[in-house]
Order: C-alpha cells, then structure tokens, then sequence
C-alpha cells in the first residue's frame, strides 16, 4: 500500500456541555482530522487527539500540525507499507510527538483493514463483540449537580463512573457520592492534581471502595507513584505517564500502578497499545481504554481497540450523543445498556459523514 495523497482538517465542534478538570474547564474541541488516500483512491481517517492548549501533555494541534506537514507526512507519502505496524517504526527517529504519529497510523489502519476486507477490531486481534462502556464526569458547581448526574448515567446504564478530584473537591464528595450510590462502580481522576505529600488526602479515599485512583501525582512519575501504591489500599492506574511500551515496563517492575489506562493517541499509536496491552496481560494488570473527548473517528478506533481481551475494565467510550448533537460518523456511535455493539464490516466500523465534516472544517490542506 502507498499513501498518494494526505488531508489534514482542523475541525472546531462545540461540546453539548464544558468538562472541567483540575486543570480548567473546555467547552469547544478543536482537533485535527486526518485523511489518507491509497493508489485505488480509498480513504482512511485518523484523528489527533491533542488539545488547543498542552495542559494534558506538552502536545497541540499546532505541533502536531507542524509535525504532520513539516516530518511524518513527508516520511510516509509515496512509499511502499505492507503493514501498519511498520508507520512506529518509520517514524521512530522523531523524538515523541506520539500523538501526531498516531494520527496517521491510525488511517493506514483504517486503510489496510478495508483493502484485507476485515475489521479493525478483527485486525488488532479482538474478539469482543460488544464492549463495556462508563462514563467520565467533570467536575461541578455543586455536590448535589454530580449526584443528579450520576443518577442519569447510572440509569442510562454506564458500567462504572469516573469523577474527576482535585484538592477541594475530592474526599467529602467522593463519601456524598458513595453514600447516595452505595453499589456502583467507582472512581476518580485527578489528572496530577496531587504530590506525595497529599498522601493522607489519597489515602482517606480507600474507605469508598474505589475501582482506582487515575493519575494522581505528577503526570510524568513513576518513582512517587510506586512509593504511593504501597501506601493505599486503591489500585492506582496510570494515564499521564505512560507514553510507551517501555514506560509500561518500568512501571509494572517499580510497582507505580495496578491498572494502565491506554489512550492511542498518548503512546503514539494502535500498534503500541497492542504491545503495551500485551505486556499488561502478561503481567496480571488490567487494562481499559481512555478517551480523550473525542469525535466519532477516534472514538472507532478506540472501541476497535477495546476488543482485545485484557481490556478488562469499562472504557471512557462514552456513546456520540454524551458529547454531540451530532457527531461527524453514520451510524453515531449508540451506547446500550453500557454496551456497545461492535461493528463488524471492513475497517473502522463507522463511515465518516463529509457533509458534517465540511461544516466544522475551520481550515485544511492537502499533501501530494
Ligand atoms: O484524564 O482521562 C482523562 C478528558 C480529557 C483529557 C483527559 C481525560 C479526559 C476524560 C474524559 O476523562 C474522557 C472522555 O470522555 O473522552
Ligand atoms: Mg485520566
């Protein structure tokens, strides 16, 4: 397969409502689409998951634009890949920016799987046919505005609910919380909002029953993590600080994590969540798919990936209408009593709408 043209979009889609963390409040999702045409004029679609501004990681859609235009598009156009998993290590020699190689790794998937006539999920070794689904809640204005939505998601049927902590809003709301729900599936996610020295704080949360604790310490440790680990009785799951496959390694060896959240975009790639995936399964440590607010085409790839069998716990692959009122996918992605059905037709699954696309195109640019 060769890559004889690539597109690059810059979509703006506004959510139905912000979603706040410790690190501040979104409301508008600024993203790059990408698009990629082979030799017989088919189409594969990745999207880059990073943000307007790098409060996740140090990624933007501008860096990853200028990484695309500048050094992995140029690499990639014209030259002959038999596989995917050989776009990882072409790209290798550029130094990070793993959420801008795993934007066009995801479409050479996208296209390898429609020329073999198989789904992705199929490709990546999956065998789910329907993947468990939970739900990832910002922070509020108020306990009792969490708790009404709470109650919403849980009657919608989301298998687990993710509250987003921070110093202020973590040990008295997670207790409201556990008291209003007694039964359900819990956790939270402090995106780095702590250090070491909060340990009582953290520790004070292992009287809920918590699933995990996600990423509570600095959003590139390992050492401080392990060091918490042995000091609460909650699983600790790292998002933030795990990039590779070898960050997944030393981690599982340091013991900074029981649980390993996989966001593709994050370890640069579907064929790096595989290995780490893999790893983990060797290893006894869960793993589940993140999301990064995502439209319809990453939110594929990430149910593709959730089919494999180590993605043990409920996923943050909220259904479209959670973030849309209307996602740039047909079919949009329908979440059934926490369940999502697989699609199992050649490729991603879904069929991007171009009609939707165009009208949050801010700007694009073709490569030839
Ligand atoms: O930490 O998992 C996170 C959203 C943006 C950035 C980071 C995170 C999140 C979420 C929401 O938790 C995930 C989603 O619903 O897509
Ligand atoms: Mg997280």
């Amino acid at each position: 397969m060769k890559l004889k043209e690539v597109t690059l979009r810059h979509l703006k889609m506004r959510m139905k409502s912000p979603f706040t963390t410790s690190f501040g409040t979104m409301q508008d999702r600024d993203f790059i689409l990408l698009e990629a045409k082979d030799e017989n004029g088919n189409s594969g679609w990745g999207e880059s998951v990073a943000f307007h501004s790098p409060w996740y990681n140090e990624e933007t859609l501008k860096t990853n634009w200028h990484m695309l235009e500048d050094f992995i598009i140029p690499e990639l156009l014209n030259r002959e890949i038999s596989h995917p998993n050989e776009v990882s290590d072409i790209l290798s020699y550029i130094r990070k920016n793993n959420m801008a190689k795993s934007t066009i790794e995801g479409a050479v998937w996208d296209l390898y799987t429609q020329d073999q006539g198989i789904s992705l999920a199929k490709a990546l070794g999956g065998e789910k046919s329907k993947i468990e689904v939970g739900i990832s809640i910002g922070i509020q204005n108020t306990v009792d505005d969490l708790l009404k939505l709470i109650d919403e998601y849980v009657t919608e049927g989301y298998k687990r609910m993710k509250v987003k902590i921070k110093p202020g809003w973590d040990v008295e709301v997670m207790r409201e919380v556990r008291k209003h729900f007694p039964n359900v599936s819990l956790m939270a996610d402090a995106n780095s909002a702590y250090r070491l020295e909060d340990i009582d704080r953290l520790r004070a949360l292992d009287e809920f029953d918590l699933m995990m604790i996600e990423q509570p310490l600095a959003s590139d440790d390992i050492i401080d993590h392990a060091t918490l680990q042995k000091q609460i009785s909650t699983p600790v799951c790292l998002d933030e600080s795990i990039h590779s496959y070898e960050d997944t390694r030393k981690a599982i060896e340091l013991g900074s994590c029981k649980i390993i959240n996989i966001k593709i975009g994050r370890v640069g790639g579907l064929t790096e969540s595989k290995r780490i995936h893999d790893l983990c399964k060797q290893h006894d440590i869960p793993v589940w798919c993140g999301g990064m607010l995502e439209s319809g085409i990453g939110r594929a790839h990430n149910i593709a990936l959730t089919t494999l069998d180590n993605f043990i716990l409920p996923g943050d692959t909220a259904g479209s209408s959670r973030y849309w009122d209307k996602d740039i996918i047909d079919p949009e992605v329908v979440v059934k009593d926490g369940f999502i059905t697989v699609p199992d037709v050649p490729g991603i699954g879904y069929t991007p709408n171009r009609k939707t696309i165009k009208q949050f195109t801010v700007s694009e640019k073709t490569f030839s």
